[in-house]
């Protein structure tokens, strides 16, 4: 299986990195189809206009509906008799896109993006579309993007990496740190590779002792030491999951523990 990925935006070659390394692989491999499209493509003046200044004033451009709706109207009927695709569309004010979006949106056939630029696109398109698919606004942290292009390489690279087939055996993603049973919602701690020394550091003689059950505790205390540090909020909803030797390791990191369930 496929998964079909149209993107609209005025700058198709901003999305130019979709086609290297893995992603380029999966496109090799028909894992993945991409399908860039220039917004100006069906714009209607000798300027190929696609801005205008926005109702109720305020500063910068808003992108015109009419190039959007034509746009949206040409990548749908290009798919023939099929169902519409899910339409993402990348703003400051979206829902946060998480990895459980990301498995989400993987089991999908065929998703569609649209780039605002500017100040976004006109509300009208988004809700016109949304008569005939699905429509999330998505949004990848709380920080100001210049347009909507980098979140649509961000997206597409964390759906297409989970699709079967684009990872190897020893990439896989099922214990990716947000990866349900993966790494159980914490943070991945340091890992080393040869040599055992460098710059007078040492690997860890844990990692070197062929003690698989000791390596593997080494890690998850790792881990909880650095979510603890770094990611507070993760560890609130792990409460449960929590052993004796796990509660230690973060009373040590001098953390807080949240309460396990209580014995009935
Ligand atoms: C005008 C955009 C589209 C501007 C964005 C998304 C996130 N998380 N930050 N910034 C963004 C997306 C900004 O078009």
């Amino acid at each position: 299986m496929t998964l079909q990925v149209d993107v609209v935006t005025i700058f198709p070659e901003y999305l130019a990195p979709l086609g290297v390394s893995l992603l380029g692989k999966a496109q090799e491999r028909g894992l993945l189809d991409v399908r860039l499209h220039d917004l100006r493509t069906w714009t209607g003046d000798i300027h190929r206009t696609v801005d205008d200044s926005p109702y109720g004033g305020g500063p910068g451009m808003v992108m015109k509906p009419e190039p959007w709706g034509r746009a949206l109207d040409a990548v749908v009927a290009a798919g023939g008799p099929a169902p519409a695709p899910r339409l993402l569309v990348p703003t400051p004010s979206g829902r946060p896109f998480t990895q459980e979006m990301a498995l989400e949106l993987a089991a999908e056939p065929w998703l569609a993006f649209a780039c605002g630029r500017y100040e976004g696109i006109d509300s009208r398109v988004l809700e016109h579309a949304g008569d005939r698919m699905r429509v999330d606004e998505v949004s990848l942290g709380d920080y100001v993007l210049a347009g909507g292009e980098v979140a649509v390489l961000v997206v597409v690279e964390a759906v297409a990496r989970l699709l079967p087939g684009v990872l190897g055996n020893a990439e896989s993603h099922r214990d990716d740190s947000f990866a349900p049973g993966g790494m159980e919602g914490l943070l991945e701690g340091p890992v080393y590779t040869r040599p055992p020394v460098w710059e007078g550091r040492e690997v860890p003689a844990v990692l070197q002792s062929g003690d698989h059950k000791r390596i593997a505790r080494w890690r998850r205390d790792g881990a909880l030491r650095r979510t603890a540090q770094r990611r507070p909020d993760l560890l609130a909803g792990l409460a449960e999951r929590l052993d004796d030797r796990d509660r230690a390791v973060l009373e040590q990191a001098g953390f807080d523990c949240p309460p396990g369930a209580v014995a009935t």
